[in-house]
């Protein structure tokens, strides 16, 4: 028998698959909660995805292959935290992403674990400080439209997401359930953002074909809250919200925006806060994120 388990990497995978200089994908976990404001525990998320990533089955019938076999994952070292305010968390994201993808090697999919959603303003201010977030748009899969200017004084909330990626680039948000009246009036009015709420979010609407459009021939950044899956599938979320989107409509979604970018440089898989003894919500997240990775890298050949 083998001596010892697979590596403690995405996916358990060998040095050869997993080494920085050739791997496609590299992987980043930000286990950063500070602003979550009901169930508590995204700081857990990216190791309970790390570990149970190591349980993914490579093979992948879509493609009759083991994707990961041809792009290879780097796992880096989680993110240093800060305990300073959401702002200097949100700036030092920011840098962190900019110089991964400017550096020498760079990756060509840079993947990022939550960690709480107020991260993600950052990612995107990274991601279009570099020649990778030229004309650039978001995608955002979440229950809540988090498009709050600021929430319990703080602008850089997890509750302020979108509204801090929009101050970088247009936002169309899918699943939505949740939302103010405040940020209703505001999404009525701003011509950056559009909004699919879960109940039109449906297999065979026009839904799908106005996403196609929204990013065709764009640098993608797409931000999944995982809330924004129905409860069913993932209650291991701090704000659980029925009605939310299935794994195939989910699918759909990646699908589509992989299919019609030009590019999708960055990914976030975000607010994971995993329930002790309930392992599928954890598994669903390894699986998601290795079907993104995939799906992003088939673009590539
Ligand atoms: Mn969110």
């Amino acid at each position: 028998m083998e001596r010892f388990q697979s590596p403690l990497n995405f996916m358990g995978l060998p040095d050869e698959l997993a080494d920085r200089k050739r791997a496609k994908v590299w992987l980043l976990p930000i286990p950063y909660e500070a602003t979550t404001s009901y169930g508590a525990g995204t700081r857990n998320g990216p190791d309970a995805i790390l570990t149970a990533s190591r349980q993914v089955e490579w093979f992948d019938r879509e493609w009759d292959c083991e994707p990961v076999a041809g792009f290879g994952v780097h796992t880096l070292p989680p993110l240093a935290t800060t305990h300073g305010s959401p702002e200097a968390m949100t700036r030092h994201v920011a840098d962190a992403v900019r110089d991964l993808l400017t550096g020498e090697p760079a990756p060509r999919t840079l993947a990022i674990l939550g960690g709480e959603h107020s991260i993600s303003g950052g990612v995107a201010r990274g991601m279009a400080a570099t020649e990778r977030g030229r004309d650039m748009v978001a995608v955002q899969i979440d229950a809540h439209a988090d498009l709050r200017d600021e929430y319990e004084g703080s602008p850089f909330s997890h509750a302020c997401a979108a509204r801090r990626i929009l101050e970088t680039c247009p936002v169309f948000q899918i699943g939505i359930r949740n939302i103010s009246e405040a940020e209703e009036r505001f999404r009525k009015i701003c011509p950056h953002v559009r909004t699919v709420f879960a109940e039109d979010a449906r297999p065979g609407g026009d839904w799908l074909a106005d996403l196609a459009a929204f990013v065709q021939g764009k640098n993608v950044f797409m931000t999944i809250d995982l809330d924004g899956l129905d409860p069913s599938i993932m209650p291991a979320v701090g704000t659980p919200e029925p009605g939310g989107l299935s794994w195939e409509t989910t699918l759909d979604v990646v699908r589509t925006v992989c299919r019609e970018a030009a590019a999708v440089p960055v990914f976030d898989v975000v607010e994971l806060a995993p329930i002790p003894g309930m392992i599928a919500p954890d598994f669903l997240a390894a699986r998601l994120t290795y079907k993104i990775m995939a799906l992003i890298e088939a673009q590539k050949k």
